[in-house]
């Protein structure tokens, strides 16, 4: 265990609701730091870029309109085991499947609008933050 960073983004299913503060909630009180924060508009390039791994999927094209949907909160979550820690308050990527407490059983409005984003290893932590914020902009 080692203090890690991870990228979290509340999706638009989440600011359409005005629950970004319930979510903030859960991973402060499991021990997750915010050290970068914004709200952003994702553009449909942004969206496909980050999303790329996904882009032979069938829900490809619907996930990047969905998260071109509405603005997104960007964060970087710093914690002890951050990477995993996150991926256990998140809950499993379906909702019907998510254990309860987790964010994407009480919140997860389906499979695509599901709430959050949280990084799912290390590696692609670095890269995800790197995608969105600059040094500068991580303040632990
Ligand atoms: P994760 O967000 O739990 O890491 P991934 O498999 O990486 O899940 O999928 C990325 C995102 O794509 C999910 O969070 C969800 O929004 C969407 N997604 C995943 N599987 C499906 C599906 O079967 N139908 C519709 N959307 C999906
Ligand atoms: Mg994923």
């Amino acid at each position: 265990m080692s203090i890690e960073r991870t990228l979290s983004i509340l999706k638009p299913d989440a600011t359409r609701r005005n629950i970004t503060g319930k979510i903030i909630s859960k991973f402060e009180e499991n021990g997750l730091r915010i050290v970068a924060s914004k709200r952003i508009r994702m553009t449909k390039a942004q969206a496909e870029a980050f999303y790329a791994v996904h882009k032979e999927r069938p829900f490809y094209a619907s996930l990047v309109e969905s998260m071109t949907s509405g603005p997104v909160v960007v964060q970087v979550l710093e914690g002890q085991d951050a990477v995993a820690l996150n991926r256990r308050i998140m809950g499993a990527t379906n909702p019907a499947a998510a254990d309860a407490g987790t964010i994407r059983a009480e919140f997860a409005e389906s499979i695509e609008a599901n709430s959050v984003h949280g990084s799912d290893s290390l590696e692609n932590a670095a890269v995800e933050i790197a995608f969105f914020f600059s040094q500068t902009e991580i303040v632990g």
